[in-house]
């Protein structure tokens, strides 16, 4: 048994977040980056690209994505493809103007004012060290709600 990966981009521009409030699915009504599962036969950086495209319309090279954090998500009561490792990149530079889509909705957040209570809830944890230009490496576990952190590490920072 291994971890599936999933992806999680975060575009940003001039001080400024751009991140989606998910119509359907895991976490629905959440303010997230983009991303998800990858297609069987692709890269973790291939997806990250194509999810962003077809979840907020905006195009880029693979290049340009930064990988800023390895995320463990465990799940303890909830059934065990739950857990899952997060692959977390910013981006700056991309082709296209965001757009909304079926799956999508998306808002521009300053960096100094993220909305945290309508994130996960690991979110305010390690999104702040990211925005601050840190590495981050960390293992989260959820309680029986399968939505509040009852054990975090941070085992990695650089
Ligand atoms: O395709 P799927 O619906 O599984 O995608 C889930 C997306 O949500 C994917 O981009 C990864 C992301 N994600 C989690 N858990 C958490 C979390 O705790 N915090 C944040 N910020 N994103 C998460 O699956």
């Amino acid at each position: 048994f291994s971890m599936r990966d999933v992806t999680l981009i975060l575009p940003m521009h001039d001080g400024r977040l751009l991140l989606g409030v998910k119509k359907r699915g895991f976490g629905v009504g959440k303010l997230n980056g983009f991303g998800g599962k990858l297609n069987e036969g692709e890269t973790i950086v291939e997806a990250a690209a194509r999810e962003l495209f077809e979840e907020v319309g905006i195009e880029v090279f693979a290049d340009d994505l930064k990988k800023v954090a390895e995320l463990t998500f465990l799940f303890p009561h909830a059934e065990e493809d739950w857990d899952q490792v997060v692959h977390v990149y910013t981006v700056n530079s991309w082709r296209g103007e965001p757009v909304e889509s079926e799956e999508m909705g998306c808002e521009w957040h300053s960096v100094d004012e993220i909305p945290f209570d309508r994130m996960w809830d690991d979110d305010k944890h390690w999104l702040p060290r990211v925005l601050a230009g840190k590495f981050v490496k960390g293992k989260f576990s959820f309680g029986e709600d399968n939505s509040t952190i009852t054990a975090q590490e941070i085992v990695e920072e650089a």
